[in-house]
């Protein structure tokens, strides 16, 4: 009889231990999904602040731009629109931004033109790869990726490099929206791309006309690349004096570059005068709006038109 009451006991200890665990474990449960629940509606409503913040700066953007373009023709460095603001704190949050000149890079889809080669460009970017000791035949890959027809210039057909790919596919046979897309072009392996990916942009093209670079954004580099004449130290020492004084005309920056017009620089000035500019229609957005533990991203392009009118060409938010 005792043992049958010990026992008995024994079994409701354990009951009650039982009980007590899936209590415990419940709670924890329920505690867990609380805070979970809690911590999901932060995120969005940091999130949503986040967009609301990097909206009103994306205006804000589109107004430094425009009032740019009332004040002048010309567009430099030393301007209000590319002064990059550090991170601002705003209401529970940071914001900071940049924008840059995408007219300081060479545009790739300059290299077609009405479905031709456009030799002017071609010659930049063969500099740009032979800079970074990249093959020249990568240009000719890119100029077949971009044209409309489906043959190379050595008469074979371009699809049949990519039709062998271990995931097949076929030329683009137009332009390039994104740098990225470059990666799918023959030759361009990683390597490539990261060598480049600081001189070049994929922009539209107005009035099916190739982009100039404005040589008072282009980078030492890219002003190597704009003419054979222009030397590692000539290109620093342009960027020195461009910084000192932005370039307020085309002809200012190739006579400092190439020496004043005569008869021995004709065809180089020329050439060098004909592929830059000192205003420019497209620039690249980046605002990040960080609300506790969310952190947004907008990269977008605006094109600003000669009236001063900007609009939206790509955006994109990261997450
Ligand atoms: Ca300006
Ligand atoms: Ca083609």
């Amino acid at each position: 009889m005792t043992y049958h009451t010990n026992r008995t006991k024994g079994v409701a200890v354990i009951m009650v231990l039982l009980v007590l665990a899936i209590v415990a474990i419940t709670t924890a449960a329920l505690v867990k999904r609380h805070q979970f629940n809690q911590a999901m509606a932060s995120q969005v409503i940091h999130l949503g602040q986040a967009k609301a913040h990097i909206q009103g700066a994306e205006h804000f953007a589109y107004q430094l731009l425009r009032q740019d373009r009332q004040d002048n023709n010309i567009d430099h460095q030393g301007e209000t629109w590319a002064q990059s603001a550090p991170p601002t704190p705003v209401e529970q949050g940071f914001l900071h931004g940049k924008m840059i000149d995408l007219q300081g890079k060479f545009n790739l889809n300059s290299l077609v033109i009405d479905d031709l080669v456009h030799s002017p460009s071609l010659a930049v970017f063969k500099r740009l790869l032979d800079q970074h000791q990249l093959k020249p035949q990568l240009s000719d890959y890119l100029v077949d990726w971009l044209d409309t027809n489906s043959e190379t210039t050595q008469g074979t057909l371009e699809d049949a490099y990519y039709l062998a790919l271990k995931a097949p596919y076929r030329s683009a046979n137009q332009y390039l929206l994104d740098v990225s897309e470059l990666g799918l072009v023959r030759g361009f392996d990683a390597n490539a791309m990261a060598l480049l990916k600081p001189y070049v942009t994929t922009l539209p093209l107005s009035s099916n006309k190739a982009s100039k670079i404005n040589v008072n954004s282009a980078k030492a580099g890219m002003l190597m690349a704009m003419s054979e004449t222009i030397s590692q130290n000539k290109a620093q020492q342009l960027i020195t004096s461009g910084k000192l004084n932005y370039w307020p005309n085309v002809a200012k920056f190739v006579d400092a570059a190439v020496g004043q017009k005569s008869v021995t620089n004709k065809a180089q000035w020329q050439e060098l005068s004909d592929i830059s500019t000192v205003s420019s229609a497209y620039f690249g957005l980046n605002i990040t709006a960080q609300f506790g533990v969310s952190t947004t991203h907008l990269e977008s392009t605006l094109h600003r038109s000669n009236n001063g009118t900007v609009s939206v060409i790509s955006r994109m938010y990261t997450p």
